[in-house]
Order: structure tokens, then sequence, then C-alpha cells
């Protein structure tokens, strides 16, 4: 039935609201970008609760920017580009250590934007993959490359166990749920360079702005 088919997982549609981040001049749309990550986290959680450390810390960060957008000055934050701006301008951020303002926009965003580099260096990983690859390989280099010189060992040392149990590549195809490998790979050849695009805006405005090493 149709209402079957709503529950059904599919990754093609999560990676498409990336697509909707964004706007005719470059900028990026806060509630799309919100909107894929929930999506991911979802496929996260449909993958085990080994990986709920992982998921309760992005739907925290997640849940931080909701609020602002839902917040009394939600309208700042329409778009990161404005998001930083407002922020910035009114000393919402927390710029050298960690005082007044633990959940700015600012600071929470540049989390996930690290694990959107993430994301876009594993799936270049599965698209390019052969049958014989390791998820767990390919994911622990997609992390070491982007999110772990972030973490200190503890949680380094827990995504590594985490990464162990990840299912294999045809399991894990299985559950993106997008069809047979030659349409996985088509589908992350056709989103790759979307969510590559959301990732280099947000990462030069935040090095414009020397935000990249927000505490
Ligand atoms: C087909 C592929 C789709 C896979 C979708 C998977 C979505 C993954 C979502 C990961 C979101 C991770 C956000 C992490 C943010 C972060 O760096 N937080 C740390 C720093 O925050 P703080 O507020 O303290 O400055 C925080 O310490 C994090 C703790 C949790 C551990 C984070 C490990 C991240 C591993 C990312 C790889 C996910 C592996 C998924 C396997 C498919």
């Amino acid at each position: 039935s149709v209402a079957s088919e709503d529950q059904k997982f599919c990754l093609r549609e999560v990676l498409d609201t990336f697509k909707l981040c964004l706007s005719e001049n470059k900028e990026v749309y806060l509630q799309q970008y919100v909107t894929g990550w929930r999506g991911l986290v979802k496929f996260l959680n449909s993958l085990g609760s080994v990986f709920g450390f992982i998921s309760k810390d992005a739907v925290n960060k997640i849940q931080i920017l909701v609020n602002h957008l839902n917040g009394e000055n939600g309208s700042q934050y329409v778009t990161i580009q404005s998001m930083v701006k407002y922020e910035l301008e009114n000393e919402l951020v927390d710029l050298t250590k960690r005082g007044s303002h633990p959940e700015s926009g600012c600071r929470t965003l540049l989390r996930l934007h690290r694990a959107l580099r993430w994301l876009e260096l594993f799936l270049e990983r599965l698209r390019t993959s052969t049958e014989d690859s390791k998820t767990s390989v390919m994911c622990s280099e997609a992390y070491n490359e982007s999110l772990a010189p972030h973490h200190p060992w503890v949680v380094r040392k827990a995504a590594g166990m985490a990464f162990c149990v990840l299912p294999g590549r045809p399991a894990f195809f299985e559950v993106m749920n997008v069809g047979p490998p030659e349409q996985v790979v088509a589908m992350l050849g056709e989103a790759l360079p979307l969510i590559s695009e959301v990732y280099q805006i947000t990462e030069e405005l935040y090095a414009q702005h020397n935000l990249l090493d927000l505490p």
C-alpha cells in the first residue's frame, strides 16, 4: 500500500533534501539542512542501537538548531549566512573558549558541518567501492580524515568500535533501499556533488569569519 511505502526508508530522499538547502544565490537554508540531518539520523538508527551514542549527539545538536529556528529570533536563522551574521554582530558566539554561549548556532552547526565532510568522504568511498570492500574500513578512513582530529581519545575509541559492527557492503546497500548496486552508485553520483557544494559553501563562510575552531 501507499502507506507502507511511505514508511519505508529510502536514502535517496534523504540525500535529496540537501539539494533543497541551496538558495538561488548559493546560501544554505538551515531548515532544509536540519531536515537532511534528521533523515540521516533515522538511517543511522535503523542500523542498530550500537550507534545510539552517535545519533543521540546528532539529535541533540539538531534540536539546538531547531530551537533557534523556532525561537523569537527565528527569522535571523533562515540561512547559515544570516545566522553567522546575526550571532556575530550580537556577540552570541563563544569565540575562543567556552563561556556564556555553549549552544550558539555557529558552534553547534560546525559539529554537523564536520560530520557532513565525513558523510561526503564515506559516500564517495561507497560509490567507488567494489563487492569485497569493507564498510568498516571505508567508514573509519572517512572518519580519520574528518571528525577524528576534533574528537578526544575516548570518542575516537568508541566510534572505532561501532564501525566494526557496521553491516557489510551488500547488507548496507539493502538498508539504503535505493535498488540494486548499480542504482546505488548512480544515486550517489548524483547526490555527492550537492552535498559537496553545501559543505564547501559552509566551509568558506566559516573560514572567512574565522569560525573553524569554535570551542
Ligand atoms: C549511507 C550513509 C548514511 C549514513 C548516515 C549516518 C549519519 C551519521 C550521523 C553522524 C552525526 C555525528 C555528529 C557528531 C557531531 C560531533 O562531532 N560531536 C562531538 C563534539 O560535540 P561537542 O558538543 O562535545 O563539541 C561529540 O563529542 C560527539 C560524540 C558522539 C560520537 C561521534 C562519532 C561520530 C562518528 C560519525 C560516523 C557515523 C557512523 C555511521 C555509520 C554509517
